[in-house]
């Protein structure tokens, strides 16, 4: 009876560490949730990644939602990777919202705007569609945003 129970628990143990090894990569060119108004599509400045990237309005509060697909069970949580470019010579602060955690981050400048760097955040995240929101903290705007990707460990 003991030595069945036991092996029962290895089992599930077992199969629960397999589930939840994996690492994945998500990667969205952000530039496809353009809106046209506030978050506006450009192609101009080279070194993106996809079509192009998002340069918002430069306004306090402009910024973009979308969404990421984190498929590692039960409560994934990984680096969040902001690719942008900021050639002004001050830093671009922004709020991260990733479903219900806000992170500010600083987006300090790249030194040209074809000069692409990336911020970084660790976030506990949803084994679902992530909801990720970025908006800028000053009336700058935001930097230029190419693409977000997400390393689960
Ligand atoms: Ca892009």
């Amino acid at each position: 009876m003991f030595n069945a129970l036991k092996s029962i628990l290895i089992a599930s143990s077992f199969v629960f560490g397999a589930s939840t090894a994996s690492a994945v990569t998500v990667v969205n060119e952000v530039e496809g949730v353009a809106n046209g108004t506030v978050a506006l599509f450009e192609n101009i400045h080279g070194g993106y990644t996809g079509s192009g990237y998002i340069n918002t309005i430069n306004e306090y509060g402009a910024g973009f939602l979308f969404h990421m697909y984190v498929d590692v069970e039960p409560n994934p949580a990984g680096t969040i990777r902001i690719r942008y470019a900021n050639g002004t010579g001050s830093a671009r602060p922004a709020t991260l919202g990733v479903n219900s955690y806000s992170y500010t981050l600083q987006f300090p400048p790249t030194g040209g705007w074809n000069v692409w760097r990336e911020a970084t955040i660790y976030s506990p995240l949803i084994w679902a569609s992530n909801e990720l929101e970025l908006t800028a903290d000053t009336a700058a705007g935001l930097a230029n945003i190419d693409k977000v990707t997400i390393v689960t460990p």
